[in-house]
């Protein structure tokens, strides 16, 4: 099985090495991706070393600053291309540990799952140094997604996933442009709509140590308008999405 690990960068200059490295050393057979919007602090020129010195690492770079959902899809793009059969979602900032990684690809492999999703929010999950306020938003965030999506999944926001390729094809062309979780959202729920086997694998969720997030209050409001517009479209309407959850 060959599997192709997407790491989305923006001014990640301190995570950058030690995130490949761990990755390398979790998953040695598989390849590296990393998909970098023009950093301005050097990211891009640190991933061009890491992969001169390392045959399965590449560098991806993006003119500009074009959000988390288009870089992935860029990275998708080169899965599919590169025929690889599992695509990994990972975060540069070390919040997601890629030791991990073997049991969620076994999930793909062994077992029934189209995609796997490493959860904050199922038994066993947990998330490690985020305040109370941060909690309480991605808690009550997901459980509204999941009520107004009529989902199963519990951390429908997560940014750590294993999908089989095939599931994603045809995703690509009629995913909108959501940038930080939505996407996630959005990406997750068509391939539980579509009839995809979806599964839970419990995480710890380190908070960042290093560099900024970038997702803000402006992310947060994107994902709440979209997740009600699709779900009242689900239920009521004819668009896209009432087709997605039918078919
Ligand atoms: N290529 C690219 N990567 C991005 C962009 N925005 C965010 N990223 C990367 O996507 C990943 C997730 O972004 P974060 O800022 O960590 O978002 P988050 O995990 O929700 O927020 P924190 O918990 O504060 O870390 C990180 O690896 C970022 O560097 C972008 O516009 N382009
Ligand atoms: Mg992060």
């Amino acid at each position: 099985m060959r599997t192709l690990v997407v790491v989305p960068t923006y001014n990640e200059a301190e995570s950058i090495r030690p995130i490949i490295d761990r990755i390398r050393r979790a998953v040695p057979e598989a390849d590296v991706l990393i998909v970098d919007d023009s950093s301005p602090d050097g990211t891009g020129r640190i991933g061009d070393e890491l992969a001169a010195l390392d045959p399965r690492v590449s560098m991806l770079h993006r003119p500009q600053k074009a959000g988390l959902g288009a870089a992935y899809l860029q990275g998708f793009a080169h899965a599919f291309a590169g025929g690889y059969d599992t695509v990994v979602e990972i975060d540069a900032d070390g919040s997601h540990d890629p030791a991990e990684l073997p049991a969620m690809l076994a999930l793909l492999t062994t077992g029934p799952a189209d995609l796997v999703i490493g959860s904050r929010w199922v038994d066993g999950g947990r998330v490690v140094n985020w305040p109370w306020a941060r909690r309480a938003i991605s808690r009550s965030g997901n459980r509204y997604a999941r009520w107004m999506l009529r989902s199963r999944i519990h951390d429908l926001t997560a940014g750590f996933r294993a999908y089989r390729t095939s599931s994603l094809r045809g995703l690509d062309r009629t995913v909108v442009s959501s940038q930080g979780y939505c996407f996630q959202v959005e990406l997750a729920w068509r391939v539980e709509a579509a009839g995809g086997t979806v599964v839970e694998h419990p995480i710890a969720f380190v908070e960042r140590e290093n560099g900024r997030s970038k997702m803000g209050a402006g992310i947060v409001a994107e994902a709440l308008v979209r997740v009600t517009a699709w779900g009242v479209s689900a239920r009521f309407g004819r668009g896209p999405m009432r087709r997605a959850a039918t078919e």
